[in-house]
């Protein structure tokens, strides 16, 4: 049943922070529920890096391509339907083949680079890009100023790329930090929509803590900032059963001695959690929630199809109005 954008939804602004996969699924639930003007989409950049001479944003891409209804929904990166004569002719000059650009994947990228070039901030590409997509809710960088994640390992520090595709997410992880962050600045959309006095809730969606969300909880004073904010602040678990449904968070979680469950996402995230949304399956962690002081909604947070993604989304929503 199509509850459609539905009157019982918050009164007031949504605000979303969000990174590859799972991030853009929940996304696209909530953009099929409230009213565009009422969600901002805040999207990791961390991942982002120069390629061939190209701006490539992962996430931010991620997001919109799921909500414009382009992705491709077997790798949850670039776009369905993709063919890879670019690649092809690449290889034939002994190019980085690496990391792999689709024919239509490629166009936004080199959209995205005149865009820059023309003067534009990211903040303002990421506007014209996803307009020219059709995509109503505000898809807003994390930051307009470059902040590139590194991840720590056995083998040295690896730009989040070089880790997660060239090695397959395959070193030890040893810690992370983030290049850049101390003199970056919230994007104007996330800063604006962080004032407004009727923002109803901020949700983590279900992304990796680490690379998808630490980056953005990197920015300088958005802790002390999210800790004292009016609105209630929830996480979605990206940890079902002691397993990550997509990527490397669980086996980092391991590397970094952190317990691979609900309890180990909300204690990396810290005091400024209000509530967790949880899946079934990881009901007998509950209790230790209480000691927390954070609320907890239990639910289905396994998104496999349409249906999944808004009835979470819905879940979030209805959680928020308990606070
Ligand atoms: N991930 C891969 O595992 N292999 C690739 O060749 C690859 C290419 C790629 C191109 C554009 C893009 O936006 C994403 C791409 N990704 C690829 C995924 C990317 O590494 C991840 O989406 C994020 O950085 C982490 O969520």
């Amino acid at each position: 049943m199509d509850m459609g954008k539905d009157e019982n939804a918050p009164q007031g602004p949504i605000l979303a922070l969000c990174g590859g996969v799972g991030g853009a699924k929940l996304a696209l639930g909530l953009s099929h529920i409230l009213p565009a003007e009422q969600l901002t989409l805040v999207v990791n950049t961390g991942d982002d890096f120069e390629h061939l001479g190209l701006p490539i944003c992962p996430d931010l891409d991620t997001v919109m391509y799921t909500l414009a209804g382009l992705g491709n929904p077997e790798t949850g990166w670039g776009r369905a339907q993709e063919t890879w004569s670019f690649m092809q002719a690449i290889a034939e000059r002994g190019g980085e083949t690496w990391f792999q650009l689709g024919d239509k994947d490629l166009a936004q990228h080199v959209q995205r680079r005149f865009l820059l070039e023309q003067g534009r901030t990211l903040s303002d590409a990421i506007r014209e890009m996803a307009a020219s997509l059709g995509i109503a809710p505000a898809i807003v960088p994390m930051s307009d100023q470059k902040v590139r994640t590194i991840v720590e390992t056995e083998q040295g520090n690896l730009a989040f790329q070089h880790y997660f595709v060239r090695q397959q997410c395959a070193p030890r992880v040893t810690g992370f930090h983030f290049e850049g962050a101390a003199d970056a600045r919230l994007s104007p959309g996330f800063d604006q929509a962080l004032r407004d006095p009727d923002l109803a809730g901020v949700i983590i969606c279900p992304s990796n803590p680490f690379v998808s969300i630490g980056p953005i909880l990197s920015l300088p004073s958005l802790t002390q900032r999210l800790s004292t904010l009016n609105a209630p602040i929830i996480a979605v678990s990206p940890i079902v059963g002691g397993q990550a449904l997509k990527g490397p968070t669980a086996k980092m979680m391991k590397e970094l001695g952190l317990q691979i469950s609900p309890i180990g996402v909300a204690d990396y995230y810290g005091d400024f959690l209000d509530g967790l949304v949880m899946d079934v399956v990881d009901r007998d962690k509950s209790p230790q929630f209480e000691a927390r002081n954070i609320k907890v909604h239990i639910c289905n947070t396994i998104m496999s199809s349409l249906a999944d993604r808004k009835a979470l989304a819905w879940a979030c929503l209805n959680f928020l109005k308990k606070f």
